[in-house]
């Protein structure tokens, strides 16, 4: 079996596992009246669980991730350009035109190229990802994408050798998204990576969440999902994707530099200036829990960052 990175983080069985088996072994186990849910699931998990002994992420054995409920997940949602109320973006973002969509990739880039949204959708095998998503404010979920890989995309355009940043555009709709003119946001929402996280193996394209397309409020229709750095990198509803040679500007980054890096990996040991990034509410629970460096991917990206220093980061 292929070695993927994802697979080799000691996660919860309920975190990689795809919904209908995970949702048919609970109905199975229920009706058994089994109780060691756990366990049980780690032995009947097919292949999902051939972590290599010694990857171990700091803490995130002591994690048992089940997916956040489906009402959060597309319940409570930042997505700006519509409004800051988390709780009211499902209603405001419901009639938020979708079809046709396509997506330009161009710049450095031997095959610069517009894929319509049905080209996304059929010309990339979808594929399920189960992530963790860890907001910079401090809350997390864990969300059960569809979607496939950003290097498949990139190696159909063919990135030159000039080529070492990726700038993401999000879709600017002013007559459909009610804060699209916001006097603080300086929108379209932008976001970037470097060449080598985009063409990361964790780094996708998601188009659907809990196996329905995404909804309008989670970034209709593809949004990028990064799962080692913080959400906001995580751009929604994107029209563009340009390779380009040097760091680009991003909407956080220019707006509040002090607070927003450019790499914004997760961090539990570098403070926000504003409040502590040691815990998290994880949305569906009580309390708080650890947050885990690299968002408990570190074993599988921790080598993108050899030699930076990781106590500058936010
Ligand atoms: N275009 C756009 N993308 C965005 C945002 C946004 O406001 N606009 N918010 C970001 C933030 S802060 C987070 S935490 C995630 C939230 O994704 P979710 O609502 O699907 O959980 O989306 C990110 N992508
Ligand atoms: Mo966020």
């Amino acid at each position: 079996m292929e070695q993927k990175p994802y697979r080799s983080i000691p996660i919860s069985p309920e975190e990689i596992t795809p919904k209908h088996l995970y949702q048919t072994r609970r109905q199975f186990l229920k009706q058994m009246g089994i109780v060691g849910l756990g366990a049980f699931l780690a032995g009947c998990a097919p292949g999902a669980l051939e972590s290599t002994p010694g990857t171990a992420a700091p803490g995130s054995d002591a994690l048992g991730d089940a997916l956040t409920d489906y009402d959060a997940v597309t319940g409570y949602c930042n997505f700006y350009e519509f409004t800051t109320n988390k709780e009211t973006v499902d209603d405001l973002a419901q009639d938020f035109i979708t079809q046709p969509w396509s997506v330009t990739v161009d710049g450095l880039v031997e095959n610069p190229r517009t894929f319509s949204l049905d080209e996304i959708l059929s010309g990339f095998e979808q594929e399920e990802r189960i992530y963790r998503m860890r907001c910079v404010e401090g809350w997390s979920m864990v969300i059960p994408w569809q979607g496939f890989p950003l290097h498949k995309l990139l190696e159909e355009v063919q990135p030159t050798d000039e080529a070492r940043f990726v700038a993401f555009t999000s879709a600017l709709v002013p007559g459909q998204m009610e804060n699209a003119n916001s006097d603080l946001f300086p929108f379209p929402y932008r976001e970037g990576l470097r060449l080598d996280e985009a063409m990361h193996d964790l780094t996708i394209l998601a188009t659907g969440l809990y196996d329905e397309p995404l909804p309008p409020q989670n970034g209709a229709p593809v949004r990028l999902v990064v799962p080692w750095k913080y959400g906001f990198k995580s751009i929604k509803s994107i029209v563009r994707i340009s390779l380009v040679p040097d760091q680009p500007p991003t909407l956080w980054n220019t707006i509040a530099p002090q607070e927003y890096g450019f790499y914004a990996n997760v961090n539990p040991n570098v403070d926000h200036p504003r409040w502590s990034q040691a815990t998290e509410r994880r949305i569906g629970e009580t309390g708080r829990r650890e947050t885990l460096f690299m968002n408990g991917y570190a074993e599988a990206v921790g080598s993108l960052y050899e030699g930076m220093d990781l106590t500058e980061q936010y």
